[in-house]
């Protein structure tokens, strides 16, 4: 019998109350990359998720891309993030964070001596990101990146490998490596961002290099059990594409299957947009099938514009979990709503990125 949304379900070593998970949602509210007492005020308030992935979290500096996001860099992010732990798990819920590298996807303003982003190949994305200019949400095109040497590879690694220490030190019950959306791992990953012919160019081997490495980093440092992935195979967020995803994220599932993840989280279709991307066909079923022929017994996490009624029919078809986005940050009783089949609060858009308590904690529950 296909299991219900609101049955419990083990992704790894996490024992999850239930089916529905808090997607990842960039909110902008943690001045100098600290997480304040709202963040944990708002993540407290999501705790009846099943899982809570935090907002994408930078792993080093060099890794922001965005106005007032946080980190895991620094003993103040870890202090910070340790009050929303505490407090997510005194009401009950489980919450890993999601480890961020944005590559080209920054600018200037928000890197380390004003230097040029980092990327696999000196290509601009043609996107934009989050300045904050006197409180107001300010898009603006990202800088152009410059190419990583070879020789700085090992350090970024090494990065990553740090900030999952520092998330297990923050009281996260894991991690969810960020490998989607137009962001560092991704741009390696495919052709429209990588032109490098090192080892990490060129093959689909050599581009799955960094992602290989950044997770095998994070399961010898923490463990596979408590490690997650986000993949995205056809979004065109942030400007990314590749010539042929399908071969690519088979190779990807048979290096990840020997890895003993918690989960793998994937996004179908165009990052918060439909779920079917022109002249990018993908087949899910068969990526998950060379996961699961290479061993991989993690969780299988879905995402994007999931209703109750899409959510069960994926439970159907073999999903461990389904990941709400948007319904997240509008209904804070998001589980309670979907048991009781009960309407939803829309998202305020103004009030996405940046800002105070409004569009962010002041979201109503029912009666
Ligand atoms: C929206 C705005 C800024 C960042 C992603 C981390 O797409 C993001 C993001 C989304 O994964």
């Amino acid at each position: 019998m296909t299991a219900s949304l609101f049955d419990p379900v083990q992704a790894g070593s996490l024992r999850l109350a239930n089916r529905i998970a808090m997607a990842p949602l960039t909110r902008n509210r943690s001045p100098g990359a600290v997480p304040t007492s709202l963040v944990a005020t708002y993540y407290t308030q999501r705790a009846s998720a099943g899982l809570i992935i935090t907002e994408a979290t930078a792993i080093s500096h060099q890794g922001q891309g965005y106005a007032d996001v946080p980190g895991l860099y620094a003993p103040e992010q870890v202090a910070g993030w340790k009050k929303v732990t505490s407090a997510v798990h005194a009401a009950g819920g489980t919450i890993v964070t999601q480890l961020w590298h944005v590559g080209r996807v920054s600018h200037t303003a928000l890197q380390p001596g004003n230097a040029a982003p980092v990327a696999p190949s000196a290509i601009a994305a043609k996107t934009k990101t989050v300045l904050i200019d006197n409180g107001v949400p300010t898009f603006t095109e990202t800088s152009v990146p410059r190419a990583l040497e070879l020789a700085e590879i090992p350090g970024i690694v090494a990065d990553y490998r740090r900030a999952a220490r520092a998330a297990i030190e923050a009281g996260f019950d894991g991690v969810e490596i960020h490998a989607a959306n137009g962001y560092l791992i991704d741009q390696f990953l495919k052709t429209g961002a990588n032109q490098r012919t090192d080892a990490y160019g060129g093959s689909i081997e050599n581009r799955a290099r960094l992602l290989v490495e950044v997770a095998s980093a994070i399961v010898a440092e923490i463990g596979g059990g408590r490690t997650g992935i986000r993949l995205s195979p056809v979004t065109p967020a942030n400007d990314i594409v590749d010539a042929d995803p399908q071969p690519l994220f088979e190779h990807v599932a048979r290096l990840l299957g020997p890895l003993g993840l918690a989960y793998v989280h994937v996004i179908e279709g165009a990052t918060g947009g439909p779920r079917e991307v022109e002249g990018r066909p993908f087949d899910y079923a068969a990526f998950k099938a060379a996961y699961r022929s290479a061993g991989g017994q993690g969780a299988w996490m879905v995402n994007n514009a999931y209703d109750k009624a899409l959510a069960e029919q994926a439970l159907a078809s073999g999903a461990d979990i389904v990941a709400f986005g948007r319904p997240f940050i509008a209904n804070p009783d998001l589980v309670e709503r979907l048991r009781r089949d009960a309407p939803l609060n829309q998202v305020h858009r103004a009030t996405l990125y940046g800002g105070g308590a409004e569009g962010y904690t002041d979201y109503p529950v029912l009666g």
